[in-house]
């Protein structure tokens, strides 16, 4: 199987959670997006209906507006009943790496407004410890003086021999910029940060700081597509 295989088979999954009626949180990326597309096929099938989108990112809004899913915003659904992402990393407790689609804060803005957060990834995202893929952590951050927030990040966790880089587009000096108009500094760690709790919170001290993409306790329930088979792990 394909690792593109594998998220598809998680991603129909989590759409096995979805009930007629709900406001349902759209997530961003390449597994998610074979959830909303399966929403959009069993809406079409009159399989659901009644349903309201909430996407995590501009690309999601678009997917799933052209598959005819209604759409809405947290304003009008300040309570999200079920929402379907993917993550980058997930560790033994269920915590959580996202945002190296760059769409991190519109994530955890819904993810943390819904009553369930359905997690799907393929077995390669899980690590022993957040960090431990040795890939990026993304911190969403403001322009202003990006080098002297992007300093101050790499300095909090130099124990773990962190490394700090301004994410640009691919083979290019200009800056990424998210759907919110701000930076991403990407975080590189040799070792495990500690506790997850203290790392984020002395992240989120930074002035320049909007949010970073650890996501610490949300998830409840994680979707694991492998080899083997599925894997569904409850908080
Ligand atoms: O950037 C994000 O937050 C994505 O949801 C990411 O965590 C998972 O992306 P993938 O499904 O394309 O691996």
């Amino acid at each position: 199987l394909t690792q593109d295989e594998l998220k598809k088979i998680a991603a129909y999954k989590a759409v096995e959670y979805v009930e007629s009626g709900m406001v349902l949180g759209l997530g961003t990326g390449s597994t998610a997006k074979h959830a909303v597309d399966r929403i959009g096929e069993l809406l079409r099938q009159g399989k659901l209906r009644d349903i309201v989108g909430i996407p995590t990112s501009k690309m999601t809004h678009e997917q799933a507006a052209s598959l005819g899913i209604p759409l809405s915003d947290l304003d009008s659904h300040p309570v999200v009943d079920l929402a379907i992402d993917g993550a980058d990393e997930v560790d033994p407790e269920l915590n959580l790496v996202k945002g190296r689609g760059g769409s991190l804060l519109r994530e955890k803005m819904v993810e943390g407004a819904c009553k369930k957060f359905v997690v799907i990834v393929d077995e390669s995202k899980l690590v022993k410890y957040i960090g431990g893929s040795g890939l990026a952590m993304p911190v969403e951050i403001i322009p202003f003086c990006w080098k002297f927030t992007a300093d101050r990040l790499q300095k909090l966790f130099e124990e773990a021999g962190c490394v700090a880089k301004l994410r640009t587009f691919p083979g290019k000096d200009e800056p990424f910029v998210t759907d919110n108009r701000n930076y991403i500094v990407d975080l590189y760690f040799k070792k495990s940060i500690g506790d997850l709790k203290v790392a984020s919170d002395a992240i989120l001290q930074l002035a320049g700081v909007v949010e970073h993409g650890m996501f610490l306790d949300m998830a409840t329930t994680v979707i694991i597509a492998g080899e083997l088979g599925v894997t569904v792990k409850h908080k």
